[in-house]
């Protein structure tokens, strides 16, 4: 495989969908890694046979085109600094704290941005290189959010699509961004931009509206394109899913189920299992939780031997100095419970910062009586639909917070404000106490409404639309 094979469908993103692993004597191999973009496009990718640009993960490594699962991979390299700037700074340092409400202080430095704008032309310029002529390139999230206009730039004959994986702000914190208007005018290079919610796409348009003052009427935005004539661009949400036959078919196995009740057996068979999945990331909401957790505790609501709660946090942005501080606080807060309620046999929270393959997610998911999805900001949140997805026989109970974006479509689970504590423990508690009967009915229409939008319904309407998009320039 060379780079100058072309390829009529092309995904642009940060990461490659695999790791690289270096093992002791030298050799390296790849594997697929976890992560919510990675399972939502891998079935896409499997069945159009295109090729995926992005980073493998690793500074200063310049490979050549491979293939791994019968997808082509288009490595980008990345130096050590850009790194830093790029990734660590601009994209997860500035960028994500200022889409996710400004849970955490957005940083604003000029040489980050500088970066920002070059690894974006480095990854245009990869992908220019290899889609075929008229080809649909689809750009994933907001490290790339220059890319759509870059590539417009160097090969107008592109359909180009967008998709922004996590929540766009609303005006008054988006303001706040200094490149605010190259960011919008980047985004506007794309035939179609998608988004999580019906209210992520409405405060883009609004941004655009205020900065460049382009019409719009819903879902389409009137760009000028600099010749005296217009292109509409479509900006319009698209949920995002789960493959949810493989969750179900996986959580079909004996073997999974089996160690699903190995997983109770070892907890000692409380009579509720509570259960916690996230990176950790001060998005997620781990702290609420565990703070109504352990108030519940305190007052006797809930005891140690017949509740526990299994949180894992699986390692992220391990060099970002707001995520060393949050993993501090959690460890602290998990530390304390321990120490206050645990006994030698039973503890209150078993906190686990690992990755796990996806047969142990699964299993966990098979194993808990209640999920806590407590985010305070979140795109989408597929640990909710995977839940979801897992409860064969309808028993759990799901706990959803109004802030993640699944919120929109997952009615029937419990939701909750996870800043209102209150709140937050009176639905755990009410989630334990469920009678069947209830429990049955609203896991049965959280499946009904996962099953019909799934990953492929989600791709296939996104890329329908961009086929349909109209990008061509036209007179005024
Ligand atoms: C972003 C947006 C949006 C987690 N730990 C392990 C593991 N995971 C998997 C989960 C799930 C995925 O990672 C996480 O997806 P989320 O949607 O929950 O969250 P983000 O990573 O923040 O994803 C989010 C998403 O993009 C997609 O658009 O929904 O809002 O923030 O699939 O299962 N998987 C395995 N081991 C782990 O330890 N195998």
């Amino acid at each position: 495989m060379t780079a100058t094979n072309r390829y009529d469908f092309v995904v642009v993103s940060n990461r490659l969908p695999v790791d690289r692993m270096v093992h002791d004597d030298g050799t390296a191999s790849w594997h697929r890694s976890p992560g919510g973009l990675v399972t939502a496009l891998e079935p896409v990718m499997r069945a159009s046979q295109g090729a995926w640009v992005g980073w493998a993960g690793q500074a200063d490594l310049d490979l050549e085109p491979f293939t791994f699962d019968d997808v082509t991979l288009i490595p980008v390299a990345l130096s050590l600094l850009e790194i830093e700037h790029y990734y660590e700074g601009f994209s997860n340092d500035t960028l994500w704290p200022l889409y996710h409400d400004v849970i955490a202080q957005p940083s604003y430095h000029r040489e980050w941005w500088d970066a920002y704008v070059e690894v974006n032309q480095r990854f245009a310029d990869a992908s220019a290189r290899v889609a075929s002529l008229g080809a649909t390139v689809w750009v994933q999230d907001y490290q790339l959010q220059l890319v759509p206009r870059m590539l417009r730039e160097q090969r107008p004959d592109l359909t180009i699509g967008f998709f922004n994986h996590i929540p766009f702000p609303p005006y008054g914190l988006y303001a706040q961004l200094p490149w605010r208007t190259q960011i919008i005018d980047g985004l506007l290079g794309a035939d179609v931009i998608g988004f999580q919610r019906v209210a992520d796409a409405g405060n883009f348009s609004r941004a655009v509206r205020r900065l460049l003052g382009y019409a719009t009427r819903t879902p389409e935005i009137r760009v000028a394109d600099g010749a005296g004539g217009h292109r509409t661009v479509i900006a319009k949400a698209f949920p995002i899913s789960i493959d949810v036959a493989e969750f179900e078919e996986i959580a079909g196995r004996p073997e999974v189920q089996a160690r699903a009740q190995q997983i109770r057996d070892d907890l000692g068979n409380p009579s509720t299992i509570m259960l916690g999945v996230d990176r950790l990331d001060y998005t997620k909401g781990i702290r609420h939780r565990l703070k109504a957790f352990g108030e519940l505790l305190d007052e006797g609501a809930l005891s140690v031997g017949d509740a526990v709660l299994v949180q894992v946090a699986s390692p992220s942005r391990e060099r970002v100095a707001a995520y060393m501080q949050l993993r501090d606080e959690i460890e602290l807060t998990v530390g304390r419970l321990n120490g206050t309620h645990a006994s030698i046999s039973h503890s209150a929270v078993a906190y686990l910062h690992h990755g796990y393959p996806r047969e142990e997610m699964v299993a966990l998911y098979l194993a808990a009586d209640v999920m806590l999805v407590t985010a305070l900001r979140d795109g989408m949140n597929l640990v909710a639909k995977e839940f979801v997805a897992c409860q064969l026989d309808e028993g759990g109970v799901l706990i959803l917070s109004e802030f993640a974006g699944a919120a929109d479509e997952l009615k029937n689970a419990l939701l909750v404000n996870p800043h209102d504590i209150d709140g937050l423990k009176e639905a755990m508690v009410a989630a334990v106490r469920m009678p069947q009967r209830e429990r049955t009915t609203r896991m049965r229409a959280l499946r009904r409404r996962v099953r019909e939008n799934d990953v492929s319904r989600w791709s296939n309407t996104f890329l329908d639309t961009l086929r349909h998009a109209n990008h061509h320039s036209s007179a005024r």
